[in-house]
């Protein structure tokens, strides 16, 4: 596992101007990932002067030099929501069924709400509704269905950190029949107390491996005075039954090291976002020996790009 040379890959200097809405852009982080007939695409949160967020699209041949595209994200349908809404941001893609998925946090007056949203070709976008009705983050999709059911995981807002926004420790698997009522399913993992992952929320979606469902989360450590250390982990699903958890890594995997992930916007943050497997056998399951591209919000400033292995994260997954 290693940071690449050339991060952060991406940083306000890649940002457009896109009038009236961004002018010398303060940041960019957080991004959703997929990889789409040979291009890589991210979904960027990126915060203008006024504190704005805007989801922005960038688009790269080999997955680390990537090229902002002049324009914003704009769901069409989102603007017959009556409620106001603050920001969207923290985009998750999956892709199910051939159709891109994109399911984002919601800032509105009573709390953060999950949308969700589709697009077939990375230019138009159509805003599906709001797939939530409490207060909570960090949703996001399984690439296919499971017994019938559509499944994501969320992670209801119960908790808060120290003079800090709502948050959470635990990370839910929830149902679904049409991706907008969701139904809690199970409780899949828990905040460890005193340890790196107090506070926890999911990362990119799933992969399948022969060994289980893959997936990374972040964890935050929040018991050092007013910091709250942002860091990443592994944890390791039942193929059959995903609400079985199966492995779950005992040390983090990312943690804020470099001087652009300890200071910044938010100091000590490294917010695992999206992912790109590059190999899958025919049936679908990620191979051992594939690279794993691994895209991070780092101090909710810039973007980095760590890369292992699957076979290095399973090995995480199973080390607790
Ligand atoms: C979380 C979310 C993320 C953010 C992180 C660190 O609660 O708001 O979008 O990157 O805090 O500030």
């Amino acid at each position: 596992m290693y940071r690449h040379v050339k991060n952060p890959i991406l940083t306000r200097h890649d940002i457009p101007d896109v009038l009236p809405y961004l002018v010398d852009a303060t940041s960019v982080f957080n991004p959703g990932a997929i990889k789409v007939n040979g291009i890589y695409y991210l979904m960027l949160r990126v915060q203008a002067r006024s504190r704005e967020t805007f989801l922005m699209i960038a688009e790269s041949a080999n997955g680390v030099d990537f090229t902002v595209r002049n324009g914003i994200v704009n769901f069409r349908g989102i603007e017959k929501i009556t409620e106001k809404i603050y920001h969207i941001y923290d985009a998750r893609l999956t892709i199910l069924n051939g159709t891109c998925y994109v399911m984002f946090a919601m800032d509105m007056d009573d709390g953060c709400q999950l949308g969700i949203g589709k697009t077939d070709d990375l230019r138009q976008f159509d805003f599906l509704g709001i797939a939530s009705d409490e207060d909570i983050r960090n949703g996001v999709l399984f690439p296919e269905k499971v017994d019938g059911k559509y499944l994501r995981m969320d992670r209801p807002n119960k908790a808060r950190h120290s003079d800090g926004p709502t948050s959470g420790t635990a990370i839910w698997l929830s149902a679904s029949e049409d991706l907008l009522h969701w139904d809690p399913v199970a409780s899949l993992i828990s905040g460890r107390f005193h340890y790196w992952d107090e506070f926890i929320g999911s990362g990119p979606p799933p992969v399948k491996t022969r060994e289980g469902w893959l997936h990374v989360y972040h964890g935050v450590a929040g018991h050092f005075g007013s910091a709250n250390i942002y860091q990443g982990g592994v944890m390791l699903m039942d193929l059959k039954d995903p609400s079985k958890v199966i492995g779950r890594c005992r040390h983090n995997i990312l943690e804020p090291r470099e001087l652009w992930e300890l200071t910044g916007q938010v100091p000590n943050v490294c917010f695992p976002s999206g992912w790109i497997v590059e190999e899958f056998d025919d049936a679908g399951y990620a191979l051992p020996e594939s690279e794993v591209k691994i895209y991070y919000g780092a101090a909710d400033t810039v973007v980095g790009l760590y890369v292992t292995t699957i076979s290095e994260l399973l090995q995480a997954a199973h080390e607790a």
